[in-house]
C-alpha cells in the first residue's frame, strides 16, 4: 500500500464534525495498515461500510512485510494459504513468497478495494481514551486529534523490535541494527559481524550474509528445531492453470489448510506425536552438519514445537563454513570493539545484528489505550494480556483487537485468524445498527471464563512442555497462542454473540430547538 495513492486530507475532510477546532469523527478508526488492519478495512468496504479511517504510523502500509526486509526474508506459510481467501493470487512465483511479493500483494489488495483514500499516513496513535458520556473514543495521533465510535487495534503482535539490555551496549563503537530494521545502506562486506539470536529471522538471513562477511559470530542461546523447507518455484504452467481455473488454486489452498491443521493435533493435543518430526529434524541436522562438536551445539534438548519450528535448507550448511563460529557461551558484556562472553573471551566485532525478536506480551500500545475510568490496557493486563476471543476486553467499550491475546498460531496462517475476527467485528457493527446501540462491552465474567478455559487447555500443550519462548508472558502464562484448531476459532467467531456483552442503547438526541 503506497502513500501516494491518496492524500491524507481526503478522509480527514470527509468525516463529520469537520468544523474548526473539533476533532474529526468517523464511525470506525482502525489502527495499523498491516495485514490485519488492511483486512479489517477491506471487510468494512465489502460490507458497504465507508465511514472509517485507517491510522498508520508510517508513510507506507504492509506492517511486518514493510518492516522486515532483511536478506532472505520470506513467509514460512505457503503463499496459496497466506493470502486473503476472497482475493487469491494466481501469480505467486514460489511456494514460500519473499517479503517483496507479499508487500506487492497487499498493495494490490488495498488498491482493488479503494482503501488508500481512507488511510491517514504518518498518523501514529499517541493516546486513545473512551469518553463514557459521549460514547466514543477520543484519539490523539501525531498528526492531530480524531474521534470514533469504534476503535479497532491492528497494531500487530510482532511490530516492536526487542533489543536486549546488554551491559556496555551503549558504548559499542561499531554499527548495530535489528533484523526488522535492516540497514541496507550499511555494507557488511568483509566485516566481523555478530548475529545475536537464532529464531525465524536469523535462520533466513544468516545464509545470505555469510558469503559476504569476513567473519560471522552467531550467538546462540537456545538451538532451534529446524526442518527441511523444500521451497521451489511455482511453474508457469501451474500459474496459467490457476488463472484459467481459480477453483484449482482453491483446492490446493484447502489441501494445504487441512494438512496444516493436522499440526494442531500434535501441538495442542498430543505433544508426543512430535517425536516423528523430531527424527526428521535430527536427520536433517546430521545430513547437513558432519562435525559432531558443531552438531552437538545445534541439537535442541526440548520438545519440538515448544518454540516455533523453523524451516530452512541453508541455515545449517552456512554454519559449517570456515568464516562462521557458533558461540553458545552467554554474553557478559559489549565493549567498544567487541563482545565478551561469560568465559572471558572477547571477539572483535564491527557490526552487531540483533535477531532477538519482538515485544509481544508487553506491547507499548497497551499503555496508550484507556477504557472506562481512565484505566489503560496495560493496567488491565498487569497479570498478562487477556481478551475474549482475542478481540474484546472488559472495561473497554467499542474496542476490538485484531490478532489480540491468544490468537497466534504455531501451525497455520494468521490470515485465516484475521478473516475470522473481521467477520466477527463486522457482525457486531451490523447488530449495533439494527438495535441502535451506542456501545458494546464484553462482560467481565465471560472474558474470565473464556481465559480460564484457554489456560486449562494450554497446560496440556507442547508450548507448556518446559522451554522459554516468546509465547509466554513474564509470569510464564501462554498469552499468545490459540490452543486449538483454527476452524474451531472460525466457528466461534462466525457470529457476534450479544449475550456475552453489555449493550447500551443510543440515547436519542433532543430535537433541535
Ligand atoms: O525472533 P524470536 P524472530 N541473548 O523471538 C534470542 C515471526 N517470523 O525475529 O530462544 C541472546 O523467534 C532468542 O534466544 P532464546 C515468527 O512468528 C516469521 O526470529 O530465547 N540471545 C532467539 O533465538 C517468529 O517466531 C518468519 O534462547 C537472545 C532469538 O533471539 C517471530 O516472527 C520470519 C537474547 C529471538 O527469536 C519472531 O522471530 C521471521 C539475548 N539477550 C519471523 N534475547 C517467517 O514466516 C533474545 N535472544 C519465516
Amino acid at each position: 500500500m503506497v502513500a501516494a495513492e491518496a492524500p491524507a486530507a481526503t478522509v480527514a475532510e470527509g468525516g463529520s464534525d469537520a468544523g474548526a477546532g473539533r476533532a474529526r469523527h468517523t464511525r470506525v478508526a482502525i489502527v495499523g495498515a498491516g495485514f490485519s488492519g488492511l483486512g479489517m478495512a477491506i471487510g468494512l468496504k465489502r460490507a458497504g461500510i465507508d465511514d472509517f479511517v485507517v491510522l498508520e504510523r508510517a508513510a507506507e502500509g504492509g506492517g511486518t512485510w514493510r518492516d522486515n526486509t532483511y536478506p532472505g526474508c520470506a513467509c514460512d506459510v505457503q503463499s496459496d494459504l497466506y493470502s486473503f481467501s476472497f482475493l487469491p493470487h494466481p501469480d505467486w512465483r514460489r511456494r514460500y513468497s519473499p517479503w517483496s511479493e507479499i508487500q506487492a500483494y497487499l498493495r494490490r489488495c488495498a488498491e482493488r478495494f479503494g482503501i488508500g483514500p481512507h488511510t491517514l499516513w504518518d498518523h501514529e496513535l499517541r493516546d486513545a481514551r473512551w469518553d463514557d458520556e459521549a460514547r466514543r473514543w477520543r484519539i490523539a495521533t501525531t498528526a492531530g486529534p480524531r474521534t470514533a465510535d469504534v476503535l479497532i487495534l491492528g497494531a500487530g503482535p510482532l511490530s516492536e523490535p526487542a533489543i536486549p539490555a546488554l551491559p556496555g551496549l551503549d558504548r559499542f563503537a561499531g554499527t548495530t541494527f535489528h533484523s526488522a530494521r535492516w540497514d541496507h545502506e550499511h555494507d557488511l562486506t568483509g566485516e566481523r559481524v555478530a548475529v545475536i539470536g537464532t529464531g525465524a529471522s536469523a535462520v533466513q538471513f544468516v545464509p545470505r550474509i555469510q558469503p559476504r562477511v569476513g567473519r560471522l559470530t552467531l550467538f546462540q542461546r537456545t538451538p532451534p528445531w529446524v526442518v527441511p523447507r523444500l521451497d521451489r518455484p511455482i511453474s508457469g504452467r501451474r500459474r496459467a492453470l490457476y488463472r484459467a481455473l481459480p477453483l484449482a488454486q482453491r483446492l490446493v489452498r484447502a489441501a494445504i489448510y487441512w494438512q496444516r491443521e493436522r499440526g494442531a493435533l500434535a501441538l495442542v493435543y498430543r505433544p508426543r506425536m512430535m517425536a516423528e518430526a523430531e527424527r526428521v529434524a535430527l536427520a536433517h541436522l546430521a545430513a547437513q552438519v558432519p562435525d559432531p562438536a558443531l552438531r552437538a551445539k545445534l541439537t535442541p534438548d526440548y520438545r519440538m514445537g515448544c518454540k516455533r519450528i523453523l524451516l530452512s535448507d541453508d541455515f545449517y550448511p552456512a554454519l559449517t563454513r570456515d568464516n562462521v563460529e557458533v558461540v553458545t557461551e552467554r554474553i557478559r558484556e559489549v565493549r567498544p570493539a567487541g563482545i565478551v562472553t561469560e568465559d572471558g573471551a572477547e571477539r572483535a566485532i564491527d557490526t552487531i545484528i540483533f535477531a532477538t525478536g519482538f515485544h509481544v506480551t508487553d506491547a507499548p500500545y497497551a499503555g496508550r489505550v484507556r477504557g472506562r475510568h481512565g484505566r489503560s490496557l496495560a493496567d488491565a493486563w498487569r497479570d498478562g494480556p487477556r481478551a475474549y476471543l482475542g478481540a474484546a476486553v472488559a472495561g473497554f467499550p467499542n474496542l476490538f483487537l485484531l490478532l489480540g491475546p491468544n490468537t497466534g498460531l504455531g501451525h497455520s496462517s494468521m490470515v485465516f485468524m484475521v478473516e475470522s475476527q473481521v467477520a466477527y467485528i463486522r457482525d457486531c457493527l451490523r447488530l449495533m445498527d439494527r438495535r441502535g446501540l451506542a456501545s458494546v462491552e464484553v462482560r467481565p465474567e465471560v472474558e474470565e471464563r473464556h481465559n480460564e478455559a484457554l489456560q486449562r487447555r494450554l497446560r496440556r500443550t507442547v508450548w507448556a512442555s518446559g522451554c522459554a519462548s516468546w509465547y509466554l508472558d513474564a509470569r510464564g502464562r501462554n498469552t499468545t497462542l490459540w490452543p486449538g484448531f483454527t476452524w474451531e476459532y472460525r466457528l466461534r467467531t462466525r457470529r457476534f454473540d450479544p449475550a456475552s456483552y453489555s449493550l447500551t442503547p443510543a440515547v436519542p438526541r433532543p430535537p433541535a430547538p
